[in-house]
């Protein structure tokens, strides 16, 4: 008889006082077999307080980390609690819970390392912004040049892993705008990635973090961030 997986989702949430509350009780309500923790990366906002008074499970960072760091906390966690599986959600509502199923199948069944929701295999839903798209592609095409993996949707932070990407995770993950590096830093540990297509929403409400100039930053800072991982990385 197969054992039954222990999965925590980790919800990573800066200033999301719009969007929290509701994103936490569609999960518990669709998934209540499931943990989750939500890692309140030291938003200004009332964030806290909503997750207080709505005895959320959190963690709360004394100073803000950034998505990254936010993220790897939750990583931290699953380690420490032994969990066999994490999925990773973000707290603005843009990542419907009802595919966490889809998510962690390919990963129960042992098909695979980890999964990401991608928007890019069905083009259905909330596409992104056309510049964004361009973006997104030229830094999918440059991890297929340097890794070889072809992945669609590189900055999709909605994606499940096993415990040995855990480990990997915990132990290691880039700090800002990390989902291309991670998927660099997987490549080369050997960890294999699944696509699978999910419908994602518009951010419910507050505002995202790669607007206007940053996006120019974005991209310089990943390209060579990609580019750096892939030479660096040393395998676990
Ligand atoms: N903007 C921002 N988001 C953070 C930070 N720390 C954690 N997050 C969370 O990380 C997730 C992804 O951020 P978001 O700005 O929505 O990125 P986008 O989906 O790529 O536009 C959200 O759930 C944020 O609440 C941070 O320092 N800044
Ligand atoms: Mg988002």
């Amino acid at each position: 008889m197969r054992k039954l997986m222990r999965v925590l989702v980790i919800i990573p949430a800066y200033n999301e006082e719009k969007n929290i509350e509701k994103v936490v009780t569609n999960l518990v309500n669709k998934y209540p077999e499931y943990d989750y923790v939500v890692i309140n990366d030291c938003s200004v906002d009332s964030t806290k307080k909503i997750l207080n008074d709505n005895n959320v499970n959190f963690l709360d960072l004394p100073v803000n980390l950034g998505i990254g760091g936010a993220v790897q906390t939750g990583y931290l966690y699953a380690l420490k609690y032994n969990y066999d599986i994490a999925v990773q959600m973000d707290g603005d509502g843009q990542h419907n819970a009802e595919y966490i199923s889809d998510i962690i199948a390919p990963i129960v069944e042992g098909e695979v390392d980890s999964v990401i929701g991608s928007r890019f295999i069905n083009n259905e839903g909330f596409q992104s912004s056309l510049m964004r798209r361009l973006g997104i592609d030229f830094l999918s095409g440059l991890i297929k040049f340097s890794c070889g993996v072809k992945v669609l949707d590189v900055t999709s932070g909605f994606r499940a892993v096993n415990r040995k990407c855990i480990e990997m995770f915990a132990h290691e993950y880039a700090q800002d705008y990390p989902e291309p590096e991670a998927i660099v830093s997987s490549a080369v540990n050997g960890i294999s990635i699944k696509e699978i297509p999910v419908i994602m929403n518009e951010r419910l409400g507050g505002t995202s973090s790669i607007n206007g100039f940053k996006s120019l930053y974005y991209m310089i800072k990943v390209s060579l961030a990609i580019l750096i991982t892939r030479f660096t990385t040393v395998r676990r």
